[in-house]
């Protein structure tokens, strides 16, 4: 399939977009639109065309409907928190930002059967306090929460602290609303835990960025919200004691872990040296912050055998268990403040990648030894939710290392352990190249015919995910 070159969109496309959406609908000053062309790290600016904002599905269908109308790209944006360019224009002029951000509602709760129906344009948080409300646990959770977006959630299928529990956010999805790329709209929000009735059409609008359809509104799974948690600190020495522990942990409180969180040394340098945090554990190698819930009683106990046994055969060197909800917040504020500190600390090759648990140790010594001696200069900040096989392995960089090299010797590694070179951020921008290297051309091949399906002309989030032509 090749893609059409598309044409800058001409005043009248504006002009019905104007009349169509009113003042607050459509921004085209520069000033205006530079806080959606752009990036949140400022690695891939765009210069949009236009930036819509519509208040409602039928303002979006009309509005990707007068785009298709005059073969003007669309690039859907929610939150514009992602890591991997996948909301922000391209440089042309030509293509037109869809903000969801005002289709903000939160259409209904329901504590007994458990689901939670929002517009694309939702804050996490906001969603997550509104489950909170009703005494039930939205469990989607990461450190952009307070800014990433519902659709934006969904379009990426986005991961988080809690995958090891409650799996992806694809598993939480239980219907969906959708904007076709002719501005037809699919009405599939069903609130239903068991539905076989048919192709199962939402995961195509999971996890593909807005390229097949956007998203406005969903149905989103909630659960019982545990009602005691034990949240720990434990310093290991090294990646394969952090594993030993993973198996410990999943042994004693396995149906409790909601998080197993690993942290390099060299994360938590960088969060005490940027963000003037201190872990409470004597300095290791790594760290391990883990975190159970569970609505039984006795789980603190559990945790502390757990931190015994681990001490007890050195698998861990020192550990600390958090004495109150404030004590716990602050062990997770380590974490969190990774991504932040890293970008303090200056320019970095970001990898999302996974491989199974179990060769997350050989994984993390033989990247290692292969950036060591082919990128030689190079600092690794490696940390990330080893329950999930998931580590994000940074890799600072001076100015005269070239990003796409790293890409190359940190995925060959990733292959060499039948991993994947995305496991939570996607592909957006920044990883279509390595995707196509990395994945088998039949599987990039029925990708094209699902896009070319769906969107034959080429209008939505164009260059995102898959190459262009
Ligand atoms: C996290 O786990 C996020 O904190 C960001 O996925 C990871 O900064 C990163 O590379
Ligand atoms: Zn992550």
């Amino acid at each position: 399939m090749t893609l059409p070159a598309h044409q800058p969109p001409h005043d009248t496309l504006i002009q019905r977009l104007r009349d169509r959406l009113g003042p607050a609908g459509l921004l085209t000053e520069e000033a205006d639109m530079a806080p959606f062309a752009i990036d949140w790290r400022r690695l891939f600016p765009g210069r949009p065309a236009g930036v819509v904002r519509p208040a409602s599905t039928a303002e979006v269908a009309d509005v990707v409907r007068l785009c298709a109308e005059a073969g003007a790209a669309l690039v859907p944006q929610s939150g514009n928190t992602g890591l991997a360019g996948g909301a922000v224009p391209d440089a042309s002029g030509t293509q037109v930002v869809l903000s969801l951000a005002r289709m903000s509602a939160i259409r209904g709760v329901d504590p007994v059967g458990l689901t939670l129906t929002a517009e694309a344009g939702c804050i996490l948080k906001v969603a997550q306090d509104a489950a909170e409300a009703a005494g039930r646990l939205l469990p989607v959770s990461f450190a952009a929460e307070g800014s990433a977006l519902v659709g934006g959630v969904i379009a990426t299928n986005a991961g988080g602290i809690n995958v090891v529990r409650y799996g992806m956010t694809r598993g939480l999805v239980l219907g969906l609303e959708v904007v076709l790329a002719d501005g037809s709209v699919v009405d599939g929000l069903r609130a239903l835990r068991k539905d076989n009735a048919g192709y199962d059409w939402k995961q195509l609008f999971i996890g593909t960025e807005g390229t097949l359809g956007i998203v406005t509104a969903a149905v989103l799974r909630l659960v019982p919200k545990p009602r005691h948690s034990a949240t720990a600190l434990l310093a290991v020495p090294d990646p394969a004691a952090a594993l030993r522990l993973f198996t410990l942990a999943q042994e004693e409180i396995g149906d409790s872990i909601q998080a197993f969180e690993l942290i390099s040394g060299t994360s938590l340098g960088l969060v005490e040296t940027h963000a003037g945090l201190r872990s409470p554990v004597g300095q290791a190698g790594w760290s391990v912050l883990i975190e159970a819930a569970s609505s039984l009683s006795g789980l603190r106990e559990a945790m502390e055998g757990v931190l015994g046994t681990a001490l007890e055969r050195e698998d861990a060197l020192d550990g600390v268990l958090a004495e109150s909800g404030r004590q716990a917040a602050e062990l997770w504020a380590l974490r969190e403040h990774v991504t932040e500190c890293e970008a303090r600390e200056g320019k970095s090759v970001k990898h999302d990648v996974s491989v199974p648990i179990t060769a997350i140790p050989a994984f993390l010594d033989e990247a290692g030894r292969v950036l060591a001696a082919g990128a030689p200069g190079t600092r690794v900040n490696a940390f990330g939710h080893m329950g999930d096989g998931n580590i994000h392995y940074n890799v600072l960089i001076g100015p005269d290392h070239s990003s796409e090299a790293i890409n190359a010797l940190v995925h060959g590694v990733v292959d060499r352990y039948s991993g994947s070179i995305s496991a939570e951020h996607g592909i957006g921008q920044y990883r279509v190249a390595e995707l196509a290297r990395h994945r088998h051309p039949d599987e990039m091949a029925l990708a094209r015919r699902i896009k070319a399906a769906l969107d034959p002309e080429g209008l939505l989030n164009p260059g995102k995910v898959l190459a262009r032509g």
